[in-house]
């Protein structure tokens, strides 16, 4: 059957088993806005920006495990989209992201809203893809969706010239993909899993760090399984926060640059690091050199790029983590290391971290931590950048699986509101939080009109210190308090909020936080509260930049010093 190139790709989106596109229309992606209506299985969510779209279909992927599909037309609208490819790049995230190209005889001849997307994104994509002749749409469609979700997830990028939209060809959709050069490795070496399982069952002070590639492979049973079998203490990088229960008794929390000092204290005195699923970011390892001194490492992932990149590796582990650990798992014989979560646990005495003092002024980790009293740990919590993801990455207990959503590779600022309605689209029975900061909420502040518009119940929590905050610290840290441009004016969020038509509140006091939240929890739709917290708050525990995770700062108590002057910071990645 013949059918036009809008048409095919539809079909493809169809059999993909896609529910939501989150795009943006313009010129070039007219025809293929043409022929949506004819196919009402897919839902079109219109968004303000199509920063917003792509980190809407982000959000999306992560709380459904789905891959997520974002679509723009050709010039600005893709160039917008760039910030959130990065972001699902960096954090691993399955997307598909069509753009609507120049008419194939302008390509090339700046024409109008002709931009090199492919050219573009090509560092920040796991693979993209310039359609030039209709006969390959279909293929390109299913091999775009295969590379998304299998292996690595990540994004890929569809380009599609304007008139392919509208030329015709029969449609016949591929039922397997045959890529030669792409065969991800998902069960991992015997010969490796048997020296891995002799390095455990050998270990005195062990320790998994488990990352976001857990939640991907949704290998809780077996990361449990492991911790429990050889009583192995369990701390989590950011993007690994909700792989396992934080009350659980071997979990230690989140290590890394505002890790527990206690996560991190582990890691500086382990024997053996069994790594599954994570990346050894920088913000995770801290200064390199000084990274785990004392331990043999084991890294398990399914990307083979990533072994050995950062971080000097004992017995590499190529395969999906939860194929790796269920093997593994048949090969660790029970055992306890009674003394070693013995010290652990006093380390978490001498070194609480996640205490909240009392304070006359409004603290955000004391909205936090009511927040997730309120709800219970059960909402989904999505952070914007900054102070404000550190505190709910601290402060919220997540014994939930896969329950924050937050920007950890890219650290993209106007992350939070589109992704938590994407999130909240995608799971539309969870309560989902986004807990944003006054700066990066005006980055993307549009999108509340989206969240209106499609009436997604969105609950959200503006940390409001007036301030770029994460910024400001460094500089009151690093740079004597010489605070240049991050002292921030806003709008009134609540004027704004119920302008959008969303009800809000402003909390200024300790005693107004339980009732607001309650009340946003009692209101059936989207819901807004301002909190205005104590602007100068730190994030702690800090691990200075350049230090190793022993160097760990705890809350001063009293005023915080300046530390170290910035002309002596070391060249490390700040
Ligand atoms: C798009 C983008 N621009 C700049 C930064 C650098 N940056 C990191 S945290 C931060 C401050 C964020 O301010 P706000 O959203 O108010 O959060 P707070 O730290 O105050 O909680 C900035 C500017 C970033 N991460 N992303
Ligand atoms: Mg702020």
């Amino acid at each position: 059957m013949k059918m036009t190139g809008a048409q095919i790709l539809c079909e493809g989106l169809v059999r993909e088993e896609v529910e939501v596109i989150f795009g943006l229309p313009g010129g070039t992606v007219i025809p293929l806005y043409d022929t949506l209506p004819k196919y009402p299985q897919l839902r079109h969510i219109l968004m303000r920006h199509e920063q917003g779209a792509a980190h809407a279909a982000d959000g999306y992927a992560r709380a459904t495990g789905k891959v997520g599909v974002c679509l723009a037309t050709s010039g600005p609208g893709a160039t917008n989209l760039v910030t959130g490819i990065a972001n699902a790049y960096l954090d691993s995230v399955p997307l598909v992201a069509i753009t609507g190209q120049v008419a194939r005889p302008f390509i090339g001849k700046d024409a109008f809203q002709e931009t090199d997307i492919t050219g573009i994104t090509l560092p920040v994509t796991k693979h993209n893809h310039l359609v030039l002749d209709v006969g390959s749409l279909a293929r390109i469609v299913k091999e775009a969706f295969h590379l998304a979700r299998t292996g690595r997830p990540g994004p890929v990028l569809i380009d599609i010239p304007r008139d392919i939209f509208m030329e015709q060809t029969e449609f016949h959709y591929p039922s397997k993909v045959d890529l030669p050069g792409y065969k991800p490795t998902l069960q991992g070496h015997p010969v490796q899993i048997k020296k891995a399982a002799k390095l455990v069952n050998e270990a005195q002070r062990p320790l998994i760090i488990a990352g976001r590639g857990v939640i991907i492979s949704e290998a809780y049973a077996e990361l449990k399984q492991l911790a429990e079998t050889a009583q192995i203490p369990v701390v989590t990088t950011l993007l690994g926060i909700g792989c396992f229960p934080e009350s659980h008794v071997l979990s230690y929390g989140m290590l890394g640059m505002h890790g527990m000092a206690y996560a991190n204290k582990a890691v500086d005195a382990a024997d053996l690091i069994v790594a599954i699923g994570m990346r050894f970011d920088d913000r995770a390892t801290a200064k390199v050199s000084g990274f785990a001194p004392h331990a043999r490492i084991i890294h398990i992932d399914v990307d083979p790029a990533e072994i050995g990149k950062n971080v000097r590796v004992d017995v590499p582990i190529v395969g999906d983590v939860k194929v790796v650990l269920g093997a593994l798992n048949k090969l660790v014989v029970s055992a306890n290391h009674i003394d070693w979560v013995q010290q652990l646990d006093d380390w978490r005495k001498e070194h609480p971290s996640t205490i909240i003092r009392d304070s006359e002024g409004l603290l955000p980790q004391f909205v936090i931590r009511k927040i997730y009293e309120v709800t219970k740990g059960e909402a989904i919590i999505v952070t914007g950048v900054g102070q404000n993801q550190m505190w709910a990455a601290q402060h919220y207990g997540y014994d939930r699986p896969n329950s924050l959503i937050s920007s950890g590779g890219l650290g993209a600022m106007g992350f939070g509101l589109p992704a938590a309605m994407g999130a909240k689209v995608g799971c539309p029975d969870s309560t989902v939080w986004c807990i944003d900061g006054d700066g990066g909420f005006q980055m993307t502040i549009q999108e509340l009109a989206t969240i209106v518009q499609e009436q997604a119940a969105v609950k959200i929590a503006i940390i409001n210190n007036s301030y770029l905050g994460m910024v400001r610290q460094w500089q009151e840290l690093f740079y004597g308090k010489r605070y240049v441009a991050t002292s921030l004016s806003c709008p009134d969020f609540v004027k704004v909020a119920e302008a959008y038509g969303i009800p809000a509140l402003r909390v200024k006091h300790n005693g107004e936080v339980v009732s607001a939240i309650e009340q946003a929890m009692n209101y059936q739709g989207p819901f807004l509260i301002d909190f205005i917290v104590e602007p100068e708050e730190n994030v702690y525990p800090m691990v200075p930049p350049g230090a190793s995770l022993a160097e760990v700062m705890e809350a001063p108590k009293k005023e915080a010093k300046v530390l170290v002057d910035s002309a002596k910071l070391p060249v490390s990645n700040i």
